[in-house]
């Protein structure tokens, strides 16, 4: 049953048990409806406790129900029942109390929790303002200021916290149930009534200019390229001005409106595609289904080995952390000690946690201590030959069970694994630089790895709270392939062509993307590019010119901000991108060798010519069986490459779009003769002459 009606004597517990995590659906509004009325008309009941089985209090409105009309009752009726009863009602929580479970415990006259809680109001990171009341009941409960914050940044707080602010009266027991009707007839003993946060006098705190332009910057980051906020200013705006019940149709409408925005669709398309991607077809990856990890070896103390291992002591995995020299395991260790300090100086873990975790991360000379580990990951520098020896190496002392993974970006994992005994044991974990900041794992498949150690690449993903996303092993993988052979191409030719660095940046940026091409270049540095590619091309080449100018820059040291100089240059000590005089002439020269003519390019055409490329290269993947689901590249590109999650991906994007329109302007790029790779991939094609998706393509390989 998914809300239980229970007496503990004079106190009745109305009990939503949903899993997962209680999302809110219609049963769960209809139980809690006839609970709430149930308890006012029984003359033997004096108190409501309303509280969840499970992990969590509810989590929300069930986000598959906001895609259509929502089935009655709806929220503002079941809400009303709440605040109106004429007993005292209790929210117990515990879990994550997130959105439309908040605002339901707001309804409610007392709210209880267990330590450790967390409270939020996300909805805002899913382009959606609160609907259920949060805009008007919030800030009664804690005051303007706070309830921009919470509406804002859409982060939970604990329930101390909350306790501060007057969100939560109580902190009780880890039973919450018991914790819940044991608060309410102490109530009750206090000979206290219904107290309907409606009744409340109205916010505390001016909702003034400097007010929202001071939570503006404080969320500045978060709601960069976004637009929910101008909502939650209009509703907290009618809290501060207008009765409740004026408020909460105000707010109705404008939760309505954010509910139709493309940003909102795209918003919650990530937010599914982040949780299917986990679902591989075949396997099965549920938890638990992957053996535990005791201890991890990491070889290589780079930078990318160094993030790794924090990566790993963060989730609580000890690691060994291997060099084969003193000097260089002294540098890794050194940074790990540095990051950490930096975290706890920033506030970000306390001074404890930073020693702990630092303490679960073991520097060795040798090879020793991953004979005894579960998994291996090999960090060392991007070259086939090291690398392989490495792997027969390790491969010959690990244990029969042990997996063995690389991170390598551009190698063939397949040709990696063959050397080995067990190729089936063998895996790519391709993170992202920095690997213990970075939400992007792509997990790549060779074509000997076997199901087992797939799941256990995925329960590693899920054990670091990483996004990962299983690939194919093809040149570049997902990511890079789409970066080389599509965004970053396209932008290269633009500088052929004479578009200054600058003006694609920008396009970029307007586009949604924290960072322009020609920035992220320099930052990662043009020289990891070139050598990426250069091994690249002993799998595939590509007919030139191919990154000719980052390979021009490259072969001249101006391999970006480390060195003060890249496509941009850089002054001492700032990551502030400056013109570089000496781009221009490089880069004519080098259009004038492969006979690319100078034009004028509008910015329209340089985001219509970036995002294309990507989508066009995601179509190919898809094609050649490298990515299960558009949907997995679109979380690809969102988590590890910066693509606007407000756009949801390039393959998301390209359905907002339409397709028939894409392939259009990727027909009429293809017939401009700018550039011989702009043919339409046949899966684009062909989803676009029947009028299908790649959201429909993606639904068709499901079922
Ligand atoms: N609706 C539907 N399904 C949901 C869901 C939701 N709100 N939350 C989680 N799930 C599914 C999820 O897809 C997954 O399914 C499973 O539950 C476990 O989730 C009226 C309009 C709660 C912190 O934004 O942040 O209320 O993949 O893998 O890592 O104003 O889920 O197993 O099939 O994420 O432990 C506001 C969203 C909604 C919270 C748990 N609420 N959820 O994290 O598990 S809008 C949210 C989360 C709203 C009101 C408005 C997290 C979590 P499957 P999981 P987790």
């Amino acid at each position: 049953m998914t809300v239980s009606f229970e007496r503990r004597g004079d106190i009745a517990v109305a009990l939503v048990d949903r899993p997962p995590v209680n999302a809110i659906d219609a049963e769960v509004r209809t139980g809690v409806l006839q609970a709430a009325q149930r308890a006012a008309a029984d003359a033997t009941i004096r108190a409501l406790v309303v509280a969840c089985r499970g992990r969590t209090f509810m989590s929300g409105a069930d986000l598959s129900e906001l895609g259509s009309t929502i089935p009655p009752p709806p929220y503002s009726e079941v809400l009303q029942a709440l605040e109106d009863c004429n007993k005292p009602v209790v929210a117990a929580m515990h879990g994550t109390t997130l959105g439309g479970g908040l605002e339901l415990a707001m309804a409610c006259h007392y709210r209880c929790a267990v330590a450790g809680t967390r409270l939020g109001m996300p909805e805002i990171t899913l382009g959606i303002l609160p609907g259920a009341g949060g805009t008007q009941r919030l800030p009664r409960l804690v005051g303007m200021e706070h309830a921009l914050d919470l509406l804002l940044s859409g982060t939970p707080i604990d329930a101390a916290r909350a306790l501060e602010l007057g969100l939560v009266d109580e902190i009780v027991g880890a039973d919450v149930i018991e914790g819940g009707v044991e608060y309410a007839s102490r109530l009750l003993a206090m000979g206290a009534g219904p107290r309907p946060t409606a009744s409340r006098p109205g916010p505390r705190g001016p909702l003034d200019e400097p007010t929202l332009a001071g939570a503006l910057e404080r969320h500045a980051r978060a709601l960069r390229g976004r637009t929910t906020q101008k909502s939650v200013f209009e509703a907290l705006r009618a809290a501060s001005e207008l009765p409740i019940s004026e408020g909460l149709k105000v707010e109705a409408r404008l939760s309505a409106e954010s509910l139709e925005s493309a940003e909102s669709r795209a918003l919650r398309h990530v937010f599914f595609a982040e949780r299917a991607c986990s679902r591989i077809p075949g396997i099965d990856t549920s938890s638990g289904a992957a053996a535990e990890l005791r201890r991890v070896a990491v070889i290589g103390a780079g930078t990318m080995g160094s993030g790794i291992s924090m990566a790993l002591a963060d989730a609580g995995i000890p690691v060994s952390l291997i060099e084969k020299d003193r000097a260089a395991l002294d540098r890794g260790l050194g940074i790990i000690r540095e990051n950490y300090a930096q975290s706890a100086k920033r506030g970000r873990i306390d001074e404890a946690t930073g020693q702990a975790r630092q303490a679960l991360i073991a520097g060795s000379l040798s090879l020793e201590p991953a004979r005894d580990a579960d998994l291996v990951i090999e960090a060392v520098f991007e070259d086939f030959d090291l690398k392989r020896s490495l792997l027969v190496e390790v491969d010959s002392i690990v244990s029969a069970d042990a997996i063995i993974a690389s991170n390598t970006s551009s190698l063939s994992l397949t040709a990696l694994a063959a050397a080995t005994r067990q190729p089936e044991r063998v895996i790519g974990l391709h993170f992202f630089s920095p690997a213990n900041v970075m939400r992007l794992l792509e997990i790549v498949r060779g074509a000997r790895t076997s199901d087992a150690t797939i799941r256990a690449g995925l329960a590693l993903a899920r054990k670091l709270r990483k996004t990962g996303v299983v690939v194919g092993d093809g040149f570049g993988f997902v990511g890079n392939r789409m970066m080389l052979d599509g965004y970053f191409r396209e932008a290269e030719l633009l500088l052929l062509q004479g578009v200054a660095p600058e003006r694609i940046d920008s396009a970029m940026e307007e586009f949604g993307f924290a960072m322009g091409p020609n920035r992220v270049n320099d930052m990662a540095g043009i020289d990891v590019g070139t050598r990426v590619r250069q091994e690249l091309t002993r799998r595939e080449t590509r007919p030139p010119p191919y990154h000719v100018v980052s390979d021009a820059l490259t072969a001249l040291g101006h391999v970006g901000q480390k060195v003060g100089r890249g496509i941009y240059r850089y002054a001492p000590g700032s990551r502030s991108p400056l013109p570089d005089p000496e781009l221009a002439p490089l880069v004519r020269a080098l259009a004038d060798k492969y006979g690319i003519a100078p034009r004028e390019v509008s910015a329209g055409e340089i985001e219509q010519r970036c995002v294309l490329s990507l989508v066009n290269v995601g179509a190919q993947i898809l094609d050649e069986g490298l990515a299960y689901r558009a949907a997995d590249i679109d979380v690809i590109w969102t988590s590890g490459y910066g693509f606007p999650r407000s756009r949801g991906g390039p393959m998301f994007h390209a359905d907002t779009l339409g397709l028939g329109r894409v392939v259009e302007a990727i027909e009429r790029l293809g017939s401009s003769g700018d550039a011989h790779y702009w043919r339409v991939s046949p899966l684009l094609q062909g989803l676009a002459a029947t009028g299908r998706t790649f959201a429909d393509w993606d639904r068709s390989r499901e079922s």
